[in-house]
């Protein structure tokens, strides 16, 4: 049953433009596994925009977090300092990349533990919808994970 599970948790990574709009896509969606006894955490992503119209991601939400919000890390001196942002750009044929150390998705008042992936709700400028599941990465993976991407 648990193969079944994960089949069909694949099936549904794997086919991203199913399950949004035409011209936008989702790559590589995940949030990474809050520490035990936090209430906080950040999801990231790469949205690529096929299309020939910039776009805007607006808003997100999830059923994971009292709280969802877009929000930018900046390094000023030694330190890294977040800030909340209105929007994230997503030029018309370019794509905006989430990925720690830059912008995210910031969850905070998350209930209980995370589970294996939560779904995230994204809203652009353009009005469009995009439902994205994304798998929740440990700290430890995400180790292996940032060293692939970068
Ligand atoms: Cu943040």
């Amino acid at each position: 049953m648990k193969k079944t599970l994960l089949v069909i948790l694949f099936f549904l990574l794997a086919v991203p433009d199913a399950l949004g709009g035409e011209g936008i896509s989702i790559q590589d969606p995940w949030v990474r596994q809050n520490p035990p006894g936090t209430s906080a955490t950040a999801a990231y992503m790469v949205i690529e925009n096929r299309s020939a119209a910039g776009d805007e991601l607006v808003d997100v939400s999830c059923e994971c977090s009292s709280r969802a919000s877009l929000h930018l890390t900046q390094t000023s001196g030694d330190s890294m300092v977040m800030r909340k942002v209105n929007s994230i750009a997503i030029p018309a044929g370019g794509k905006a990349t989430l990925s720690p150390g830059g912008h995210h998705v910031m969850l905070e008042g998350l209930s209980g533990e995370m589970s294996k992936s939560v779904v995230l709700e994204l809203e652009f400028r353009s009005g469009k919808h995009m439902r994205v599941k994304a798998p929740v990465v440990s700290p430890r993976d995400t180790e292996v994970h940032d060293h692939h991407h970068h």
